[in-house]
């Protein structure tokens, strides 16, 4: 069976995803369509925005406490990355570990993955790399030859999983338990709750850097579906809700839309809104929690001095 997407299918996935979020109660689309070139470009952009805490208190969180970080994970540990794009935050953390035994990297887009691994070899030394191309979201296997090893890491930094739905963070959580062992590791960056005051504007930037990553969902589907979707017609908002805390991103229709896909007619009424994203915000003990029922002990915490984000270590449990 073939597991490599067409260009044909993923317009077609794309389509039936539009007609679903605009015939299902809460217009919900998945996130995933947000990361075409130019949307994973205004993400990058977005990590650099002084509102945009994360990325930079993550990097922070690593740099101040690489040693602790390394002396924890300890030596011949073979370091599997969920989404590594460039792995920015992984080079650091390999060079700190005083013997590692390689590196799998994994990330959905092929081209993406062997740009940057060619970029790794001289940054790594000797280490050991060997790149997957695989979606983490699904049920994924680890390369069949792999170097010698006494542990396997797990790392998967950046929030990311904030993106998944409760029932879809476990399901990953519970398959990397599988695949990592039971000498397994689990090294994972998320973002804290916090006010709303510091939440809103990471989520919609004064210099609208967010709104127009948002919106190129809809400039993403004006080109790959050949619509004529009025993007100025459709507003930026970032929410927070409680229970369970988060941000979501909609695109709010300021005036009733008419769209024609695939020959048939929909509506969306003025301030009824495409829900593109949701980004949870956890505590320590509930994530700890979550990932308990997936088999995963919480061993060490970092913080920052402001407790906005954390990076979690988390153990197999027998
Ligand atoms: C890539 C999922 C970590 O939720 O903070 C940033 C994506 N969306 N601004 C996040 C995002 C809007 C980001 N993650």
């Amino acid at each position: 069976m073939s597991t490599t997407k067409t260009a044909t299918d993923t317009t077609t996935d794309l389509q039936q995803a539009l007609v679903d979020a605009l015939t299902q109660p809460g217009h919900g689309i998945s996130s995933a369509w947000l990361y075409d070139q130019r949307g994973s470009e205004l993400f990058e952009e977005i990590t650099e925005l002084p509102s945009y805490y994360p990325t930079r208190t993550e990097i922070g969180i690593f740099a101040d406490n690489l040693a602790s970080i390394a002396k924890a994970i300890g030596n011949d540990c073979l370091v599997v990355e969920l989404g590594s794009g460039s792995s920015r935050k992984t080079v650091p953390l390999l060079n700190a570990l005083d013997r590692s035994a390689g590196y799998v990297p994994i990330d959905i887009s092929a081209d993406y993955l062997r740009e940057a691994v060619s970029g790794l070899t001289t940054k790594l030394k000797d280490l050991p790399v060997i790149p997957l191309v695989a979606d983490f979201t699904t049920a994924f296997s680890l390369p069949p030859s792999l170097p010698a090893h006494s542990s396997r890491l797990g790392f998967f930094p950046g929030s990311t999983i904030g993106n998944l739905t409760a029932a879809g963070a476990q399901s990953l959580l519970q398959h990397c338990h599988t695949l990592l062992g039971q000498e397994g590791m689990f090294l994972i960056g998320i973002d804290l709750d916090k006010s709303p005051d510091v939440l809103i504007p990471a989520y919609d930037d004064p210099e609208g850097v967010t709104a127009a990553f948002n919106r190129n969902l809809l400039v993403h589907m004006n080109r790959e579906l050949e619509l004529a979707i009025d993007i100025e017609a459709f507003a930026h908002e970032a929410r927070y809700y409680t229970d369970p805390a988060r941000i979501e991103m909609h695109l709010v229709a300021v005036a009733d839309q008419t769209l024609t896909v695939a020959g048939q007619t929909y509506t969306l009424a003025k301030g009824e809104s495409f829900h593109t994203e949701t980004s949870h915000k956890y505590t320590v003990e509930g994530f700890a929690q979550l990932a308990k029922r997936a088999g995963w002990q919480l061993r060490r915490e970092w913080s920052d001095s402001e407790q906005r984000f954390a990076v979690l270590l988390f153990d197999a449990s027998k």
